[in-house]
């Protein structure tokens, strides 16, 4: 009985072992000290026409979606979220993608109050841990 025990535990354990190698898989650690930010526009600027936003990036680099390389991943724009996205899960449409590694975008949004967010996911789409989140700014289109 006691080996029956001893049998159990160990494949519980190797069980275990292998669904955190699934998350570890899935989810990008970020280096201490990485931030996202937004270069352009500044919060509170008003614009008239089309909003072209200025990715800004340190502490890591940037790599198409689906390219593995350790401390990289790709922007995901949030315009007037109410919400970030969910840690370990990917992001979806409600988020703009640069897949391709884009670190600038035009946008065209109706005049009024916007908020605009960066958020890096990593070759999955998944956001970091900790997360790369940039501050949310505020800009007005008349
Ligand atoms: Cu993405």
């Amino acid at each position: 009985m006691k080996k029956l025990s001893y049998l159990l535990l160990t494949i519980s354990l190797s069980v275990n072992a292998g669904i955190t190698q699934a998350i570890d898989s899935v989810v990008s650690t970020s280096p201490e000290g990485a931030s996202v930010y937004i270069i352009s526009p500044v919060d509170g600027e008003t614009i008239s026409g089309p909003v072209h936003i200025l990715f800004g990036l340190s502490g890591m680099g940037v790599a198409p979606a689906g390219t593995v390389r350790e401390n990289t991943g790709h922007h995901h724009l949030l315009i007037d979220g109410e919400a970030l996205p969910t840690a370990g899960q990917a992001m979806g449409k409600d988020l703009k993608h640069f897949g391709g590694g884009q670190t600038e975008t035009k946008v065209e949004l109706p005049k009024g109050k916007h908020t605009l967010q960066l958020i890096l996911g990593n070759h999955l789409h998944i956001p970091h841990n900790p997360p790369v989140v940039s501050e949310e700014i505020t800009i007005i289109v008349e």
